[in-house]
C-alpha cells in the first residue's frame, strides 16, 4: 500500500527543535550579511565586501539565544574579522547549535555584480555539522531522483568512476538524454580534464566563474537546468551544499582535497602544505588515513535538525538580488529550508521609515 501522504501539520510537526526555533533567525542572519554585501555590489573590493557581510552576520548571530560554534566556514585563524572556524556565537543561552557559514559566496560576484553571489549559513544539533578545515573538496551533487534511482538500482554515483558512467546514471535516473544534461563546473585549469570528459560523454557543461554552491542546490529543483554539479570547490562551500541536499534530498559524494592537489602544484610544494596541515587536521579529528576518504551527504552533515538559508546579494537562481530601496531600506529574497521538509523561497522587504515610503518589489 502506499503510505499516506504526509499533511502539512505532519511536515510542520516534524520540525526539529532548531527548525522550530531558529529559522527565523537564520533567515535574519543571511538577510543582514546581504544588505551589507549589498552596499558594496559593483564596487570592484571583494575583501570589504566581505568584510561587512562578516560583520553584520557576526552582530546579528550574537543577538541569538543559542550555545553556537562555527564548525566550517572560512578563516581558521582567530584574527578579526572572520567567522572563524571554531568560533563561539550567539549569547551563549539556549539550545548547542553547530553552524557552517559563507558569509559572502562569491565575492567576486558581488564585486563585479555577476549573478550568482549569496549570504549562506546552516546549522543542525550538536554534532550534525562536519568539522574540518577551509580546504577544497571534490564532489559530484545530484538531485533526489536520482539517489531514488540508486536506491532501485543499486547504480551508485562514483567519484572515482569514469565521467560517462556517472551521466549515464543521472540520465536514466532523470529520464533524459545525455545531450541535454547540463553539467556546471567551475572555471578552473584543474577542471580541464573534466570539462573534456563531460563534452566527450555527450553532455554540456555551464561554466561559471564563481559559487558551484547555489547550482549544488538547484539539482534538487526539477527544470531548474542543472543536473549535475562536478569539481572541487570549497569545503566549507561543499558542507552548506550538503546541508540544503539534506533538507532537499539530493546528494553530494567528494572527498577532501589539499589546495596544492587541486591546483596541480609541483610534488614540493605538496608536501610542504601536506606537513604544514596534518597537524590541524588531526587536530579537528580527521587521521592522515581518512583526510581523503569519501565523504557524503551524511557525513558532512550528519545532523536531522538542519536548517539551511540563502539569501542573494546579485541575481541568481530562483532568487532576486537584494535591491537597495534608499535610506537603508532592502527588499531581498532567499531559500530557506529545513529537513522537514518545508522549502521557503522568502521576500522580505526591511522598510526603516513607513510613513514616508512608498515602496515596490
Ligand atoms: C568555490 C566556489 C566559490 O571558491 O568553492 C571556490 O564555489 C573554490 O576556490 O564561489 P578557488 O577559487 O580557489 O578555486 C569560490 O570561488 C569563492 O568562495
Ligand atoms: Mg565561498
Ligand atoms: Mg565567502
Amino acid at each position: 500500500m502506499m503510505p499516506h501522504p504526509k499533511t502539512t501539520e505532519e511536515m510542520m510537526a516534524a520540525a526539529g527543535p532548531i527548525e522550530k526555533n531558529l529559522s527565523l533567525s537564520l533567515l535574519q542572519i543571511t538577510e543582514a550579511a546581504a544588505v551589507a554585501s549589498a552596499y558594496q555590489v559593483g564596487k570592484g573590493d571583494r575583501k570589504y565586501a566581505d568584510h561587512v557581510a562578516v560583520e553584520a552576520m557576526r552582530r546579528v548571530l550574537n543577538h541569538i539565544d543559542m550555545k553556537g560554534t562555527i564548525k566550517i566556514g572560512e578563516g581558521e585563524r582567530d584574527e578579526a574579522p572572520m567567522l572563524y572556524i571554531g568560533e563561539a556565537v550567539g549569547t551563549g543561552n539556549g539550545p548547542v547549535v553547530e553552524i557552517a557559514v559563507d558569509p559572502l559566496e562569491g565575492t567576486n560576484l558581488a564585486a563585479d555584480d555577476i549573478n550568482g553571489s549569496i549570504a549562506v549559513m546552516s546549522m543542525a544539533e550538536k554534532g550534525g555539522i562536519f568539522y574540518g578545515p577551509d580546504i577544497y573538496f571534490d564532489k559530484i551533487v545530484v538531485g533526489p531522483k536520482v539517489v531514488l534511482y540508486e536506491k532501485k538500482t543499486g547504480e551508485i554515483i562514483n567519484l572515482d568512476a569514469p565521467v560517462i558512467q556517472n551521466l549515464k546514471i543521472v540520465s536514466k535516473a532523470l529520464d533524459k538524454k545525455i545531450e541535454d544534461l547540463v553539467v556546471v563546473v567551475l572555471d578552473r585549469d584543474r577542471h580541464k580534464q573534466i570539462i573534456k570528459d563531460i563534452r566527450a560523454a555527450g553532455a554540456r557543461v555551464r561554466i561559471i566563474p564563481d559559487g558551484d554552491l547555489l547550482p549544488g542546490v538547484m539539482t534538487c529543483f526539477e527544470d531548474s537546468g542543472v543536473d549535475v554539479v562536478m569539481g572541487a570547490g570549497g569545503s566549507g562551500e561543499a558542507v552548506l551544499t550538503a546541508s540544503a541536499l539534506k533538507c532537499l534530498g539530493g546528494k553530494i559524494t567528494g572527498r577532501l582535497v589539499l589546495p596544492s592537489v587541486a591546483n596541480e602544484k609541483s610534488e614540493d610544494e605538496i608536501l610542504k602544505e601536506f606537513a604544514e596541515k596534518l597537524p590541524r587536521l588531526q587536530k579537528m579529528g580527521i587521521p592522515e588515513n581518512e583526510i581523503d576518504m569519501i565523504r557524503e551527504t551524511d557525513d558532512l552533515v550528519p545532523g536531522k535538525d538542519v536548517i539551511f538559508a540563502a539569501t542573494a546579494v546579485t541575481d541568481g537562481p530562483f532568487m532576486k538580488g537584494t535591491k537597495l530601496l534608499g535610506d537603508g531600506d532592502a527588499y531581498m529574497t532567499s531559500i530557506l529550508t529545513g529537513s522537514s521538509g518545508v522549502v521557503r523561497i522568502t521576500q522580505s522587504i526591511y522598510v526603516k521609515d513607513k510613513e514616508n515610503k512608498s515602496f515596490s518589489v
